[in-house]
């Protein structure tokens, strides 16, 4: 049996998740087209049965960026601390190492661990040929990558094709976890992600930014699951955002939160939610604390 431990770091917004969720074939991180969605460490198991047997954990990280508050500082050190924890780190790019400073921080962080480290160029469907070539090289020649892999996440181009590599970083040991088992996030977690896709699906600008969820109650009846779950948000004006007129805002995330929730638990659901202010939660080591960010 061989089984390893691999990071999935890089800047917000270059597809850590969506890649996460390819390798798996199946959605455990949220995504979404703005930075700072992931705020968590989201492990993802992937297992191949005898005769190769072999188990990765991965562990897809927040986006490392300039932190501008609490919460950012403990989204930068989730991804930042897994550098020597891991086996292997893959560290996601989508364009040339000298377009945004995050990316030559992060290279520059990474030469001075002893970790594997895998360069991985997304988004290849969107770059010419000569663009994707112009990133390769330019990251060739930092000398800092054991390979370099050019991918679609999205699409799912060269996704089997980095597996099979990264199977061969992986070195004897025993499985973490039951074969079969994709993650280890609780189903409460995954279910409170949901509900805060949504709301970075139909909010914009700063408002999904400093939304945070809360499930209040999670009760599981026989064929159905009753949950009630408080968002919060830093100001008032936010709050009248995220309801809408007339509440319409707030019920098209509900409904479409419940969609995705009844799909993953297989029961039907009851959702409630409340949204509630909380000025300057992302600067608060107590409501952090109890809203999941902090400690591991
Ligand atoms: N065109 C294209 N878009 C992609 C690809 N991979 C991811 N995206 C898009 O890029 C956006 C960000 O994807 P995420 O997976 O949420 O990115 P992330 O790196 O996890 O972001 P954070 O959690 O904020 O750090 C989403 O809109 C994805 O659909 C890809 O291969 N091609
Ligand atoms: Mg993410």
């Amino acid at each position: 049996m061989k089984s390893g431990f691999v990071s999935i770091i890089g800047r917000p917004n270059v597809g850590k998740s969506t890649l996460l969720n390819a390798i798996l074939g199946e959605k455990i991180a949220i995504t979404a087209d703005k930075p700072q969605t992931t705020r968590n460490r989201i492990r993802g198991i992937y297992s191949e049965p005898e005769p190769d047997a072999c188990q990765l954990v991965f562990i897809d990280t927040p986006g490392i960026a300039r932190p501008r508050n609490k919460l950012g500082a403990y989204m930068t050190d989730q991804a930042m601390s897994t550098f020597g924890e891991v086996d292997i780190i893959l560290f996601v790019v989508d364009e040339k190492l000298g377009d945004r400073g995050g990316d030559n921080f992060i290279a520059g962080r990474l030469s001075g661990t002893d970790t594997p480290k895998i360069l991985v160029i997304n988004k290849m469907d969107t770059m010419t040929p000569d663009e994707y070539k112009s990133i390769f090289d330019e990251y060739e020649r930092t000398g800092v990558f054991a390979e370099i892999f050019g991918i679609s996440a999205l699409k799912g181009d060269n996704v089997p094709l980095l597996v099979e590599t990264l199977k061969g970083y992986a070195e004897d040991g025993p499985a973490y976890f039951p074969a079969g088992m994709v993650t280890d996030m609780p189903e409460r977690f995954l279910a409170g992600e949901i509900i805060r896709e949504k709301m970075l699906h139909y909010l914009r600008d700063e408002v999904p930014h400093g939304v945070a969820v809360e499930l209040e109650s999670y009760e599981e009846k026989p064929n159905l699951t009753k949950i009630s779950a408080v968002i919060y948000t830093e100001k008032k004006s936010h709050k009248g955002i995220i309801i809408g007129k007339d509440g319409h805002t707030l019920k098209g995330i509900g409904k479409s939160a419940r969609t995705e929730i009844e799909a993953l638990l297989g029961v039907r659901v009851f959702l409630e939610l409340w949204v509630k202010v909380k000025e300057n939660w992302r600067d608060s080591d107590r409501l952090l604390s109890s809203l999941g960010y902090r400690g591991d």
